[in-house]
């Protein structure tokens, strides 16, 4: 099902006379109303009226987190507090927050972009929705719940964590739909395993809407199995607007962009070029839509690819793929590029362990070194000792067969791992310290 038609399946014509006339208009209040603007402007020599096309976007510069952060809390702030209706703040484990200020046509705007994310997701007036993620300063609880609402359906505040509580609302409350990070999804699978609940016979879930971290096609198809759903993915961060940047439709081929608020660059992280269709580089988003805080040209530091060719759903928005992971997130073990989704696509295709790893990378005589910890199963850690060699010995062929790097592989005993109620940790990295 497809929740707004008109703008979600436009002619790539009309799209661009909008997003134009958008993006005029964003970069003259930018430049009007927020003081480092008009200096980041001034000082590449940029005024508003140099920008009367989409291929003028490339003279303005980009925006950085530091950017927001130098100006925090609330001086980057386009519209005045008397406007402000929401704040948001992104969980800055390092240094200060960056605060982001809705105005209520920003809420507005990202109530209508999560009702066409979760509506793709499987989500229709009819459904209870039981949302997972976190309410608070995150921005997933409450976007998530605004379009929910939004589309009519019956939506459980429930937040993220209380385990057990989840399972027991999702079985009595016959919820159809819920939403929370992917790690955390396979965690509720994992306890109502333990609690002896069939999610196919006990529970009413069809579709799960997952995101806030990076999560593979391979790691989709364990979920889908365990909890017998359907799983789509949805990619936002705080800065833009929260969840509803971007999100997969019944095919799952590509998040669509909510490209008629937030238009999409790819460019080459290191030199800033700006990259043709196709080619894997950073996300760039400008904002063309938002009152409260807009970004001109912000670096996400997220790394994927866009496409603009026609979907099977009827949506005419571009794609981009499935988020790597994030170029300041990128390991650099002797010399060679690792993201953990890498690692977890191999991972998950064994069936003798659980999906649930931690890479953990150290120096050691001056040289890089890799371990992978990961789970047995049950069945695996209670069988001989040769069967878990064997295994051992096959998940380090493949990492070494894809990454070019013999990893040390650590199967430890079920359940030792973290889990997490949020946001998965994925990498402990003891060369920093
Ligand atoms: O994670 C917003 C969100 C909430 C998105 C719920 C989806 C669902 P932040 O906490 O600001 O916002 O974190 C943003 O998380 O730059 C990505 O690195 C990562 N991220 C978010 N969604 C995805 C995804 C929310 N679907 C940062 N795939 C982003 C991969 C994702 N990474």
């Amino acid at each position: 099902m497809i929740w707004n038609e008109k703008c979600e399946c436009m002619s790539r014509e009309e799209l661009t006379a909008l997003q134009t006339e958008r993006l005029k208009k964003l970069v003259k209040t930018s430049y009007e109303n927020v003081g480092y603007y008009r200096k980041k402007m001034d000082d590449a020599g940029v005024t508003p009226d140099d920008i009367q096309s989409l291929e003028d976007l490339t003279k303005l510069p980009f925006t950085l987190k530091d950017d927001l952060r130098d100006n925090y809390p609330f001086k980057a702030f386009a519209a005045p507090m008397t406007d402000i209706v929401r704040l948001h703040a992104s969980s800055g484990t390092t240094g200060k927050p960056t605060v982001v200020g809705y105005t209520r046509n920003d809420i507005e705007t990202w109530s209508e972009v999560m009702a066409r994310t979760l509506t793709a997701g499987g989500v229709t007036k009819d459904s209870v929705m039981q949302n997972a993620y976190g309410y608070g300063l995150f921005t997933g609880g409450l976007g998530a719940h605004y379009g929910g609402e939004k589309i009519g359906a019956a939506v459980i505040p429930i937040s993220g964590g209380n385990t057990e509580k989840q399972i027991m609302l999702l079985k009595d409350f016959g919820s159809h739909a819920i939403s929370c990070t992917p790690s955390y999804a396979l965690y509720l699978a994992e306890v109502m395993k333990e609690m002896g609940i069939d999610p196919r016979k006990d529970l009413q879930l069809k579709f799960g809407i997952f995101g806030a971290e990076p999560w593979t096609h391979e790691m989709r198809e364990q979920i889908e199995e365990k909890l017998g759903i359907r799983a789509t993915d949805i990619y936002g961060l705080s800065e833009i607007i929260g969840p509803g940047v971007a999100f997969e439709c019944e095919y799952q081929d590509g998040l669509h962009i909510n490209e008629d608020h937030f238009l999409p660059e790819i460019i080459n992280p290191d030199t800033g070029e700006v990259l043709p269709e196709g080619s894997k580089g950073e996300l760039v988003i400008t904002t063309i839509t938002k009152e409260g805080i807009p970004l001109v040209r912000y670096r996400t530091r997220d790394v994927t690819s866009l496409r603009y060719d026609a979907c099977q759903c009827g949506r005419t928005l571009v794609r981009m793929e499935k988020v790597m992971g994030r170029s300041d997130d990128m390991l650099i073990i002797r010399g060679v590029n690792v993201f953990p989704s890498q690692v977890e696509s191999v991972l998950v295709k064994f069936e003798e362990i659980e999906p649930h790893y931690l890479l953990v990378v150290d120096r050691i005589n001056n040289l890089d070194t890799l371990e992978i910890w990961v789970e047995m199963s049950d069945e695996l850690f209670s069988d001989e000792v040769k069967a878990v060699e064997s295994v051992r010995a096959r998940i380090g062929e493949q990492i070494h067969s894809l990454l070019g790097l013999h990893a040390k592989i650590k199967l430890v005993e079920p359940k030792t791992i973290e889990r997490s109620m949020g946001k998965a940790k994925r990498v402990v990295d003891n060369r920093k310290l």
